[in-house]
């Protein structure tokens, strides 16, 4: 295939979409193909220098006579300053609003043929989507885009209803990097953190959110804390945190609740741990379980978005209705007290998650939609 010059738009701040955003540029540069992020700062997983990935800084500047700073404008025209100046061939944004939109808006200004490439995350269909304001434009985003893509067959589908449209919306099921989600032995961490000998690890890494249900994490515990030695690992931050903090203290299970904010080394804090709960009311895909499962950790998930797409009942971990933290907990129970059951399922997510989910087939999956894209010019 030849080298493409690929612009690519994201949230840089943590969270998943920026992470398979940046992830999957780093690996289109190792392919030989030319990067142009464009956004807001440089996306926090862009670590290390390559010499053939760029990022164009969009800087919105805040004027009195705005009440609001011109965001979405700023990023149209950085973006077709890019167009232009690179003669990209491809403008990869992750989110319809307002990133599909902004590329449109900059695609029309150079009236160059750029082909429009939109993923679609989740929020901007399963939260957006409901408000009648935003509605028409991310249907619009959605409709002109060259091609769109998802994460899961479960926001294929959310998408076509919500927007009642039948455009093609293929899914591209996101990755993790292998060689930094593996399990690892890392010395003396589980006693850095004061668990003990024989002690069940189970954590939780999300953004905090109110979709995530971090409260149900908490309970889901108790019902583990109740019948075994063990500690939670609450990885992350955002507006539920203080709210779980209390219901952890109201079961009197604060000293086995640990809150570490946000944190770099996933891997290393998933390779001392035995379960992850992921319960959230609204995930179109779950990246956190993904990279739990690629370091052999089991998850007990709930039955919701793309969650059971990733996640396999009863093969790489439980899949348990939402909203009821009880039999989560029962479950990761069932889990942690069998131990060849737990071997199996440990053993299989990491099969799993490095057959259907490995970097290098989803990376040539977007190559190979890039391909079609320019072909049908
Ligand atoms: O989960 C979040 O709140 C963050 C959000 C994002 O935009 O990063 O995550 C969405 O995209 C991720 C990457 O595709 C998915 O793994 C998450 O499931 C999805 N979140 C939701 O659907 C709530």
């Amino acid at each position: 295939m030849r080298k493409l010059k690929i612009g690519i738009t994201c949230y840089p701040s943590v969270g998943g979409s920026g992470v398979i955003a940046t992830e999957l540029g780093k690996l289109l540069a190792e392919r030989g193909h030319e990067i142009h992020f464009i956004s807001s700062s440089l996306p926090f997983r862009l670590n290390k220098v390559y010499s053939n990935i760029y990022y164009h800084e969009v800087e919105v500047n805040q004027y009195e006579v705005f009440k609001y700073p011109p965001y979405s404008l700023t990023l149209a025209s950085k973006m077709a300053e890019v167009i232009n100046e690179e003669d990209l061939d491809i403008l990869h944004v992750h989110y319809a609003v307002p990133h599909a939109v902004c590329a449109l808006l900059a695609k029309d200004m150079t009236e160059r043929d750029v082909k429009i490439i939109t993923t679609l995350h989740g929020t901007d269909i399963t939260v957006l989507g409901y408000d009648p304001s935003l509605k028409e434009i991310i249907k619009y985003g959605i409709n002109r885009s060259d091609v769109v893509t998802a994460v899961s067959y479960d926001l294929v589908r959310q998408t076509r209803e919500m927007f009642h449209t039948d455009r093609a919306i293929e899914t591209v099921y996101n990755f993790i990097d292998e060689r930094v989600y593996q399990e690892k032995e890392v010395p003396g961490l589980r006693e850095a953190y004061g668990i003990k000998e024989g002690e069940k690890v189970i954590i939780h890494v999300s953004n905090f959110r109110p979709v995530k249900r971090i409260t149900d994490v908490i309970e889901a515990f108790s019902v583990v804390a109740s019948q075994m030695e063990a500690r939670l690992l609450m990885v992350g931050d955002g507006p539920e945190k203080n709210k779980a903090a209390e219901v952890s203290r109201k079961l009197g299970i604060e000293d086995k609740v640990k809150f570490l904010g946000n944190q770099k080394h996933i891997a290393d804090l998933l390779s001392i741990s035995d379960v992850m709960f992921l319960l959230s009311e609204k995930e179109s895909f779950g990246l956190a379980a993904l990279e739990a499962m690629a370091c052999g950790v089991p998850v007990v998930g709930t039955a919701v978005g793309g969650i059971p797409e990733v996640v396999l009942d009863g093969e790489t971990g439980f899949i348990t209705p939402p909203e009821d933290p009880v039999t989560a907990g029962e479950k990761a129970v069932e889990l942690l007290g069998n131990e060849s059951l737990y071997k199996k399922l440990s053993v299989s997510s990491k099969e799993r998650a490095q057959q259907q989910f490995s970097s290098f087939s989803i990376v040539e999956q977007y190559e190979s939609i890039y391909k079609t894209a320019l072909e049908n010019e």
